[in-house]
C-alpha cells in the first residue's frame, strides 16, 4: 500500500511553463550546469527526524500530523516507517538522507537494548539503500532528548552523562559506517548554558574538545572515512550554545586542534538566529576552508526560534549557490532539508509539496547563479574594486614585503592616496535583479 497515493510515480521535470504542482519546473536532475549535473551540484537530502518523526506539536498543543502508517513505538513499526521513507525519497527523487540514532529506532531500557533496536532498523535501511541506490549523507546521535542530558552531554556537569553520550556516539559512528554514510554531524544539542552562575565555562569547553577528539580517534580506529561536521547554532534549547556561529565554531576547532578533521554544517535558520545571513556564514566558513554541508531551511524573521521552514526564497538560494559554485561545490556534503511542514499542513502529500518546492527553489537559484557567473559582470566589478592590490604598493603588501617603515616612506613620498571609487552597491543589486527577472 502506498503512503503517498496521490503521487503515482516519481516527480518529473516538466520545465518552467508547467502548472503541474507535482512536477519540477527547474530541477532537472541530469541536466548539466557548469559541466556537472544538477543532481551532483545540489546533492539533496531529507531529514528523517522532520519528515518521518515531526508530529506537529508545539508548546501549546499536541501532535497534528496524519500519518496512517504510524503505530506503537516498536521496532517493527520503525522498520515499517523506513519503507515509507524510501517510498517518499523515490517519489521526490531525493538521493540522500540524514538521521539521528533515536529518530530511526526507539530508545530501549538500556544502552544494550537501544543498540539492538538500532541494528534491527539499520538492517532495513541498508536493504532499502541497496534496492534504491539512495545514500546516507550523514548520521548523528540525539544527545539532547533524554532527560539524562538535561545539563548537556559532552558539556554536562555530570561525568556519567559524558560517558553515556560517548557510548551513544560510538554506536552511531558504527552504524553510519555500516550504511556507507559520507559524513557524521555534531550538533551541540544542549551543549551550552542557561546561566553563568552555575557554569564552569572553561571546563565545559575543554570537555567538548575532548569529546570530539576521542570521536575522531574512534572513527580512525574503525576505519570510518566520512567527513565530520560541526553545526553552528547560537541559542535554543540553551540561552547560549557554545557552537554559536561559523566564526565561533572555527575558533573552537582550531583551539582544540580539530581543524583538520571537522568542517561545518551551516544551517540557514541558525545563521539568522545568530544575527547573520546564511550567505555570510557560508562565505565565512568557505573562505576559511571549513565548507562542509548545508542544512537547508529558512526561519521566520519575526519569530526568534528555529522554525525550520522549507526554503522558498529564490534570492536566498541564489546567493547560497553563488558561494557554493565559487568555492567548487560540495565534496562530501549536500543540501539537507532540515525542515518541517507546518503543523497545519498535516497530510502526507504536504511532505511532497514541501520538498519539491524546496528542491525547485534551489534548482532555480543554481540556474541563476550559473547565469550570473557566465555574464561575469559581478566578478569583474569585484575584481576591479580590489585592483589596487594587483600591482605597485598593494602587491608589495600582499606579498609580505612591506613594513611600517617602507609604507611610511611610500606615503611621505606620495603625499596622499589615490582617489576612492564608488562601491556601487545599488548597481550590484540592480544587476542581480536583471538576472533574477529575465
Ligand atoms: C537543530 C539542529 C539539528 C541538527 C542535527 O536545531 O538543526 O536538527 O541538524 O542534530
Ligand atoms: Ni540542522
Ligand atoms: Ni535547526
Amino acid at each position: 500500500m502506498s503512503a503517498f497515493p496521490e503521487v503515482k510515480k516519481a516527480v518529473q521535470y516538466e520545465g518552467p511553463q508547467s502548472t503541474n504542482n507535482l512536477a519540477f519546473r527547474f530541477y532537472n536532475p541530469d541536466e548539466k550546469i557548469e559541466g556537472k549535473t544538477m543532481k551532483d551540484h545540489l546533492r539533496f537530502s531529507a531529514a528523517y527526524w522532520h519528515t518521518m518523526r515531526a508530529g506537529g506539536s508545539d508548546p501549546f498543543g499536541g501532535p497534528t500530523m496524519f500519518r496512517p502508517w504510524e503505530g506503537k513505538d516498536t521496532v517493527a513499526n520503525a522498520q515499517k516507517r523506513v519503507k515509507v521513507f524510501f517510498e517518499f525519497l523515490e517519489k521526490t527523487q531525493i538521493p540522500f538522507y540524514a538521521f539521528h540514532d533515536r529518530d530511526i529506532a526507539p530508545e530501549g531500557d538500556s544502552l544494550k537494548e537501544s543498540n539492538e533496536n538500532l541494528d534491527a532498523v539499520v538492517k532495513v535501511l541498508k536493504e532499502e539503500q541497496e534496492r534504491t541506490g539512495i545514500k546516507l549523507l550523514w548520521g548523528t546521535a540525539n544527545l539532547f532528548g533524554n532527560p539524562r542530558y538535561m545539563h548537556g552531554a559532552a558539556t554536562s556537569c555530570n561525568a556519567d552523562a559524558f560517558a553515556y553520550a560517548a557510548a551513544q556516539v560510538k554506536k552511531a559512528l558504527e552504524v553510519t559506517k555500516e550504511l556507507g554514510g559520507s559524513g557524521y554531524t555534531f550538533w551541540g544539542g544542549r551543549e551550552g548554558y542557561q546561566t553563568l552562575w552555575n557554569t564552569d565555562l572553561k571546563r565545559e569547553l575543554d570537555h567538548l574538545g575532548q569529546f570530539m577528539r576521542i570521536a575522531v580517534d574512534y572513527a580512525k580506529e574503525i576505519g570510518f572515512k566520512g567527513q565530520f561536521y560541526f553545526e553552528p547554532k547560537p541559542k535554543e534549547p540553551t540561552k547560549h550554545q557554545y557552537d554559536f556561529d561559523a566564526a565561533a565554531c572555527i575558533n573552537f576547532l582550531r583551539t582544540y586542534g580539530l581543524e583538520k578533521h571537522i568542517k561545518l554544517n551551516i544551517e540557514t535558520n541558525h545563521a539568522t538566529l545568530a544575527g547573520h545571513t546564511v550567505e555570510h556564514e557560508l562565505e565565512f566558513a568557505a573562505s576559511q576552508g571549513f565548507l562542509g554541508s548545508v542544512d537547508a531551511n529558512t526561519g521566520d524573521l519575526l519569530l526568534g526560534w528555529d522554525t525550520d521552514q522549507f526554503p522558498t526564497n529564490v534570492y536566498e538560494t541564489l546567493k547560497m549557490m553563488l558561494i557554493l559554485l565559487k568555492y567548487g561545490g560540495f565534496k562530501t556534503g549536500g543540501l539537507n532539508f532540515d525542515a518541517k511542514v507546518r503543523r497545519e499542513s498535516f497530510e502526507p502529500l504536504d511532505l511532497i509539496y514541501a520538498h519539491v518546492g524546496g528542491m525547485d527553489t534551489f534548482a532555480l537559484g543554481l540556474r541563476i547563479a550559473a547565469d550570473i557567473r557566465k555574464g561575469g559582470e559581478i566578478a569583474r566589478m569585484v575584481k576591479e574594486r580590489y585592483s589596487s592590490w594587483d600591482s605597485g604598493i598593494g602587491l608589495e603588501i600582499e606579498s609580505g614585503k612591506a613594513t611600517f617603515k617602507t609604507l611610511e616612506k611610500y606615503v611621505l613620498k606620495k603625499g596622499g592616496i589615490d582617489a576612492n571609487k564608488s562601491g556601487r552597491q545599488e548597481l550590484f543589486e540592480n544587476i542581480i535583479n536583471r538576472y533574477m527577472f529575465k
